[in-house]
């Protein structure tokens, strides 16, 4: 009885994480992360406005040089980047955001000399738009809590209650360069014209578990899968002696 019941549970636990990670279907492989559900609403100002800010989202790291999050709700999706290692203001400097909601055609967001926002849509051949498309931005030379050295930060929102609806499983890639340094500098590090090369973004409706890290789920997933087959390998093993 012991034994069934501890089973129960570690299938249960299983089948809770899997559904609030939701489907996973890769484009780039090993390049996957999820947008927790926002409850710390961000000022969207370019710097960290209060401590609390972007405490609520997963972390993800390009090398050393860049940290970002996200985070969704009904109505936005919002980014914070920190390009911890562009101390300078160069007119070349770029923000770039590639995203595909599973349609044919993707969205490509620049921002250049931390001034100017062009949007485009197509695949291979981008087409510039005119008209404004519903994003928040804006961007500074500033400390966080990850660097004490004045770098730029970029806080982006897209608004989906105008039109750009985003599905639980949509394809991502963010890009940054520093002209004082030209490297572009991207996640994944593959083609921003090739959207089956970008990574993927799962939408998770549950806020991130508090004190629990994405490595700490897929640890304890892994540990719930072990323990549940061991226990049935020797059920097996029982049943045929
Ligand atoms: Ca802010
Ligand atoms: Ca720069």
């Amino acid at each position: 009885m012991k034994k069934n019941v501890t089973t129960t549970f570690c299938i249960l636990m299983l089948c809770s994480l899997i559904l609030s990670i939701g489907t996973v279907m890769a484009a780039e492989p090993g390049y996957e992360r999820i947008s927790y559900l926002t409850t710390v609403i961000p000022t969207i100002d370019g710097q960290w406005t209060t401590e609390n800010e972007w405490t609520d989202g997963e972390d993800t790291w390009i090398g050393t040089d860049v940290f970002f999050t996200s985070t969704q709700d009904g109505d936005m999706t919002r980014w914070i980047v920190e390009f911890l290692t562009d101390t300078t203001n160069d007119p070349g400097d770029m923000w770039r955001f590639c995203i595909n909601t599973g349609q044919s055609f993707s969205w490509k967001f620049e921002i250049y000399g931390h001034t100017d926002l062009v949007w485009y849509i197509g695949s291979a051949d981008w087409t510039e738009m005119e008209e404004a498309f519903p994003i928040e931005w804006e961007d500074s030379l500033s400390t966080s809590p990850t660097s004490t050295t004045p770098h730029w930060i970029l806080e982006f929102q897209i608004d989906k209650t105008d039109q750009f609806e985003f599905p639980d499983v949509w394809y991502f890639l963010l890009q940054v360069n520093d002209a004082s340094n030209p490297t572009f500098l991207a996640w994944p590090p593959t083609d921003p014209e090739n959207s089956d090369s970008w990574g993927t973004e799962n939408f998770s409706t549950e806020a991130i578990p508090e004190g629990l890290t994405f490595a700490v789920m897929v640890l304890l997933t892994t540990v719930s899968m072990l323990v549940s087959y061991k226990y049935l390998v020797k059920r097996k093993e029982t049943k045929t002696q």
